[in-house]
């Protein structure tokens, strides 16, 4: 069957909020009278949340989970899946304002690609993360030439059209955000982005360390990658 919008949401050890969080995110869904469908896909988790993910298996909602680690090869599998040609990509902590959903709906009409900046709406962000957040975007845009103001895996929209064919290029971990991005807006795609308010106190599941070196590795290889294509 197929759907106007997809939900997707990758997760790891959310045992604690699956369910909760699940729920919350169909009620505000069916209030807002948009045939949708939830993926949620786990990998690498080591508590309860295959457990829990299966048992909330329904019309609208499917989960599954992969055994290696790595957001990225969630994100694939979610896209391969996904029934509708909109697809907006959530986390499970919903620390974003959930209303950036109907708003990149809506948007995914017109535009090709919703960037949804947690920098420029509210955020409870540590220090050091907002650091490290905003020396990649600064890198971003002086190798790729992109201004966007937030390259995490939370609050995108995406038409499925439009990144099916680069998901081969996608790796394990979350640098397709950035990739996608310079890849839709390389093609002619129009990308908009709007201000999402956030409220994220938690602890990450990524390593802040580890995520820098890895994302820094893969826009280094990006942009050389580019370079070679244009000199050849
Ligand atoms: N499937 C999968 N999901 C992950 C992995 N790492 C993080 N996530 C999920 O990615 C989302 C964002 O994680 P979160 O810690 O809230 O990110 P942050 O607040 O941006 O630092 C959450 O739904 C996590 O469960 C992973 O290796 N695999
Ligand atoms: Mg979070």
């Amino acid at each position: 069957m197929t759907r106007d919008l997809t939900l997707i949401i990758p997760v790891i050890n959310e045992g604690n909020i699956l369910e909760e969080n699940t729920r919350k995110l169909e009620a505000f869904m069916d209030s807002q009278g948009v045939d949708y469908e939830i993926i949620i896909c786990s990998n690498g988790s080591t508590d309860d949340t295959v457990g829990v993910g299966e048992k909330l298996i329904g019309d609208r909602l499917r989960f599954s989970h992969l055994k290696d680690r790595g957001v990225g090869l969630a994100f694939r599998k979610m896209v391969e899946e996904a029934s509708s040609e909109k697809i907006i990509s959530v986390d499970m902590d919903l620390s974003i304002d959930l209303n950036f959903i109907p708003e990149a709906y809506g948007l995914l009409d017109e535009y090709n690609l919703v960037v949804g900046s947690k920098k420029m709406g509210e955020q409870e962000r540590s220090f050091f993360r907002l650091l490290a957040s905003n020396v990649f975007i600064y890198l971003v845009r002086l190798l790729m030439g992109l201004d966007y103001r937030d390259y995490s895996i939370a609050a995108k929209g995406y038409r499925r059209s439009d990144i099916i064919k680069h998901l081969s290029l996608i790796d394990h971990g979350s640098s397709y955000v950035v990739e996608l991005i310079y890849h839709v807006k390389k093609r002619g795609g129009e990308i908009i982005e709007v201000p999402v308010s956030c409220h994220d106190t938690r602890k990450s599941k990524f390593n802040i360390y580890n995520e820098s070196i890895y994302r820094l590795k893969n826009l280094l290889t990006l942009w050389f990658r580019e370079r070679l294509t244009r000199i050849m």
